[in-house]
């Protein structure tokens, strides 16, 4: 190959890559107009953590050597469809469907595909809820629509999964039956905090709702 064909490729590589930082630009801003606006409004903040990531070059020719499809940027753009990558936690499985909802509103957001882990978990005990979102990003000569894969889980999900990934990379992806088993249990324990953690919420709530309500009664007398 010729040093002008790698530089090429190089600066061609480059520009591709920033289209997906730009993507988790756009959408970490509107997470973050999100969580103010609602702390205005509800006085309460659904969103307890973000943390994006651009998967690296490496990972991504890795990927799409094994799923056997074309090695060019078109092919990239089109199967590779986690390059960029947003993982919000949430407090409550609740926060989880409303900030879906308040992100499938969005105009300029198409939902490409979503997987609910926490209506169907996998094998596993893995639990999230995934989206596959695409999104404009306005250039200097161009308008690009790119993939960012959502994943929205609770801080009990999150700390399940953490560990498991862990695990998972401890062994080799070979977790010996006993630990997935205890996994899978721990995963059912986690389920269950946080259907308590919710119900618990949710009678706060009440009281809350329900002495704001003495209150103005009296304010009225
Ligand atoms: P990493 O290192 O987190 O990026 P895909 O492989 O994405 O084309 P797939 O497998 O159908 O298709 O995607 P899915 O089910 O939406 O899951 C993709 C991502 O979800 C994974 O990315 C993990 O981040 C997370 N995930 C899925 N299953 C599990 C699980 O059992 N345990 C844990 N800890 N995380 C999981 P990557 O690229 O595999 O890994």
């Amino acid at each position: 190959i010729d040093f002008k064909d790698i530089k090429k490729l190089k600066l061609e590589m480059t520009r591709f890559m920033m289209a997906y930082k730009f993507a988790l630009d756009e959408m970490n801003t509107k997470l973050n107009i999100l969580k103010e606006e609602f702390n205005y409004i509800h006085d309460y903040n659904p969103i307890e953590h973000v943390s994006s990531r651009v998967k690296s070059p490496e990972s991504i020719f890795k990927k799409i050597l094994k799923k056997g499809c074309p090695l060019s940027l078109d092919s990239i753009k089109h199967n590779i469809r986690d390059i960029a990558g947003l993982r919000i936690t949430v407090s409550f499985i609740s926060d989880i469907y409303k900030l879906k909802n308040m992100l499938e509103s969005q105009k300029d957001i198409t939902i490409i595909e979503t997987k609910d882990y926490i209506k169907h978990p996998k094998p596993n005990g893995y639990q999230s809820l995934h989206m596959i979102i695409e999104i404009p990003i306005f250039m200097s000569d161009r308008e690009e629509k790119v993939f960012v894969e959502v994943q929205i889980r609770t801080i009990a999900m999150d700390f399940w999964a953490s560990l498991e990934h862990k695990i998972y990379y401890k062994y080799n992806k070979e977790i010996p039956e006993n630990l997935v088993q205890e996994l899978k249990e721990a995963a059912t324990t986690a389920n269950a905090l946080d259907l308590k953690m919710e119900r618990l919420n949710k009678e706060i709530l009440e009281h809350k709702a329900a002495e704001q309500k003495k209150e103005e009664t009296l304010i009225t007398i």
